[in-house]
C-alpha cells in the first residue's frame, strides 16, 4: 500500500468487512468487434485493450474502427433511417424504446458491474445512479417518440446522428444521446470513449435482444481519429458531442460551413456556493457529492466551494472530518465511496494541476488514505487560500480536488461564479428563497442547484452557456436537438 501525503486524522473511518460484489454475472469476452447493421463484425483496422483501471488488468480486446468501418455504419444507419425507423409510427417506436428500458433493468446488475469494472467507479454509484438514470432516460423519450406533435419542435427527424461519447458515464452518456435520437426517428453511429468501450457493447446486445431492427443503433469503438471520421462523414445530418471544450472547438471547425446540425456538451467549473444560514451538516454533504462523486469526473462538478467567510473555519472543519470518512478502494466493493481514476493520464493530469495549486501557495490537504499499490488512485483533496489568480481555480481538474475560495457578499459571490470561461452548473446553499431565486438569476449556469447538488433527472433540460457548450439534453428541450423544427 502507499500513502499520498496527508495530515492528521481529524476522525476515524468506521472499520468495515469487505462487501465486494461478485463479478461473475457479466460474461466478458476477449475480444469484441464493431456493431454494425445489428451485428457484431471485425473491423478493418487494429485493435486495442481495454484495462481494469483499478487493477491495470486487461479486460478484453477491442476493434478499432477506421474510416471504412465508420464508412460502412453510417451507411448501415442512413439504410435503416429510410427504409424502417423514420417510416414507423411513433407508437411503434416507443415499443422498442420501452423494451430496451425494461432489459436494462433486467439486466441492471450486469451492467452496473461491467461499468465499474471498465470505469473504475463505485458499484454503489453504478448500481444506484447511473443504470436506473439509463433506464429512467429510455423510459421517458419511450413517452415522447408518439407525442412528438405536443413537442414544440415538429416530428421529422434530422437523418443520422453521430454520437461521441466520454468515459466518465459511459452508459449514462450513451442513454442521453440515443434515447432522445431514437424516440425522434433518427437512427445512430455512437462511439463510445476508448477507455470505457464495454457497456456500449453489452448495450449493443441489448439491442440485439430487442428486436431493434439492424442499423437503427450502431457502436463503433477506437479512439479520437474514430470520433473524427465520424463527424466528418459527409452522410451523417447531426453531430452529437460531449467531451472536452477543447475537442469540441476542434468539431465545432470540422462542422462549420456543412449543413449538419451540432450540440456540444463540454466542460465546467461549477461553484458550490454556501451562505452563513446554510444548514452546515446538509451543505458538507452537497459539497462532498459535489465534488467526489464519480471521482470528481463530473462536468458539472462542485468543483470550486464558495463559502462566506464568516462561516469559512466552522464548514471547514466539518468537511475535513466528513471527508476523513469517505472510503477510497475497490470499485467492487459495496463500501466503496471514492474509486479509481479512469486512466493513467488523467491520474497524471491531476498529479500536475494538484502540484500546480501547491506550487501557487494554496494549501494541500486530504485525510490519511491507504491507497492500493496497483490501479490509478488519488485520494479527496481540499486546497484552501485559493484565489482567483489560481490555476486550480480557473481549470477543469477533473478529479477529486476541490478549491476552496471565499466570499463576504452575494454579489461577490455571483461575480466570482461568473467569472470563469465555463457555465454549466452551479449550487446554493442558503435557507432564504428569495436569495435562492436572485442567485439563479444571477448565476450564468444552464443548471443551479438549490439546497442540493449532481441531481438528474430525464425530464429536466442539461446542458451550457459560454464554453460548457450549446444545445440541451433531456427534458422537452432535449428533443430539439434531433427534430427539424428544433432550431435554436
Ligand atoms: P475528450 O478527450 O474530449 O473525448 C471525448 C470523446 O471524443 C471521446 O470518445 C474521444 O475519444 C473523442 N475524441 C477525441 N478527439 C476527437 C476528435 N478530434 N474528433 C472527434 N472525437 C474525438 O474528453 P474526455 O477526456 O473523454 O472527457 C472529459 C471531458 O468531457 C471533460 O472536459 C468533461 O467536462 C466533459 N464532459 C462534459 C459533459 C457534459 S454533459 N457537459 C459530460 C461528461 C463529460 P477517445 O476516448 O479515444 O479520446
Amino acid at each position: 500500500m502507499t500513502t499520498e501525503p496527508t495530515s492528521t486524522p481529524t476522525s476515524t473511518v468506521f472499520e468495515y468487512a469487505p462487501a465486494p460484489e461478485s463479478r461473475s454475472i457479466v460474461d466478458l469476452r476477449a475480444s469484441y468487434g464493431l456493431f454494425v447493421d445489428g451485428e457484431f463484425v471485425d473491423g478493418h483496422g487494429s485493435s486495442f485493450k481495454t484495462i481494469n483501471p483499478a487493477t491495470e488488468e486487461v479486460l478484453a480486446e477491442v476493434a478499432e474502427a477506421d474510416d471504412a468501418d465508420v464508412d460502412a455504419a453510417v451507411r448501415a444507419a442512413r439504410r435503416a433511417h429510410t427504409r424502417v425507423w423514420s417510416r414507423m409510427s411513433g407508437s411503434e417506436r416507443a415499443k422498442y424504446l420501452y423494451r430496451i428500458a425494461r432489459i436494462i433493468q433486467e439486466r441492471g446488475r450486469e451492467l452496473a458491474v461491467l461499468e465499474s469494472l471498465d470505469n473504475g467507479k463505485p458499484i454503489k454509484e453504478s448500481r444506484d445512479v447511473d443504470v436506473p438514470i439509463v433506464a429512467a432516460h429510455f423510459f421517458y423519450y419511450a413517452g415522447w417518440a408518439d407525442k412528438l406533435e405536443h413537442s414544440g419542435y415538429g416530428t421529422t427527424p434530422l437523418g443520422v446522428a453521430g454520437q461521441v461519447i466520454p468515459w466518465n458515464f459511459p452508459l449514462m452518456m450513451l442513454a442521453w444521446k440515443v434515447a432522445p435520437a431514437l424516440a425522434c426517428g433518427n437512427t445512430v453511429v455512437l462511439k463510445p470513449a476508448e477507455t470505457t468501450p464495454l457497456t456500449a457493447l453489452l448495450f449493443a446486445e441489448i439491442c440485439q435482444q430487442a428486436d431493434l431492427p439492424p442499423g437503427v443503433v450502431n457502436i463503433v469503438t477506437g479512439a479520437g481519429g474514430t470520433g473524427q471520421a465520424l463527424v466528418a462523414h459527409p452522410d451523417v445530418d447531426k453531430v452529437a458531442f460531449t467531451g472536452s471544450t477543447e475537442v469540441g472547438k476542434a468539431i465545432a471547425r470540422a462542422v462549420a460551413g456543412s449543413s449538419k446540425k451540432v450540440t456540444l456538451e463540454l466542460g465546467g467549473k461549477a461553484a458550490n456556493i454556501v451562505f452563513d444560514d446554510a444548514p452546515l451538516d446538509q451543505a458538507v454533504e452537497g459539497i462532498v457529492e459535489g465534488i467526489f462523486f464519480n471521482q470528481g469526473h463530473v462536468c458539472c462538478a462542485g468543483s470550486r466551494l464558495l463559502v462566506q467567510e464568516s462561516i469559512a473555519e466552522e464548514l471547514l472543519a466539518k468537511l475535513r472530518t466528513r471527508m476523513a470518512t469517505l472510503r477510497v478502494g475497490d470499485p467492487l466493493d459495496k463500501n466503496t465511496d471514492v474509486g479509481a481514476i479512469n486512466s493513467a493520464e488523467q491520474l497524471q493530469r491531476i498529479r500536475e494541476l494538484s502540484q500546480v495549486g501547491e506550487d501557487e501557495g494554496a494549501g494541500r490537504w486530504s485525510p490519511p488514505c491507504e491507497l492500493p499499490e496497483r490501479g490509478f488512485w488519488f485520494p479527496p483533496t481540499l486546497f484552501t487560500g485559493v484565489t482567483q489568480a489560481h490555476r486550480i481555480a480557473r481549470e477543469e481538474i477533473f478529479g477529486p480536488v476541490l478549491s476552496v475560495l471565499t466570499f463576504r457578499t452575494p454579489s461577490e459571490a455571483v461575480e466570482k461564479a461568473n467569472n470563469t470561461p465555463y457555465g454549466l452548473s452551479a449550487g446554493v446553499w442558503t435557507e432564504k428563497g428569495s436569495l435562492i431565486l436572485h442567485m439563479a438569476g444571477a448565476l450564468k449556469a444552464g443548471v443551479v442547484w438549490a439546497n442540493t447538488f449532481n441531481k438528474f433527472d430525464p425530464t429536466s433540460p442539461f446542458g451550457g452557456f459560454k464554453e460548457s457548450g450549446q444545445g440541451r439534453e433531456g427534458g422537452r428541450h432535449g428533443l430539439a436537438a434531433y427534430l427539424r423544427g428544433g432550431d435554436l
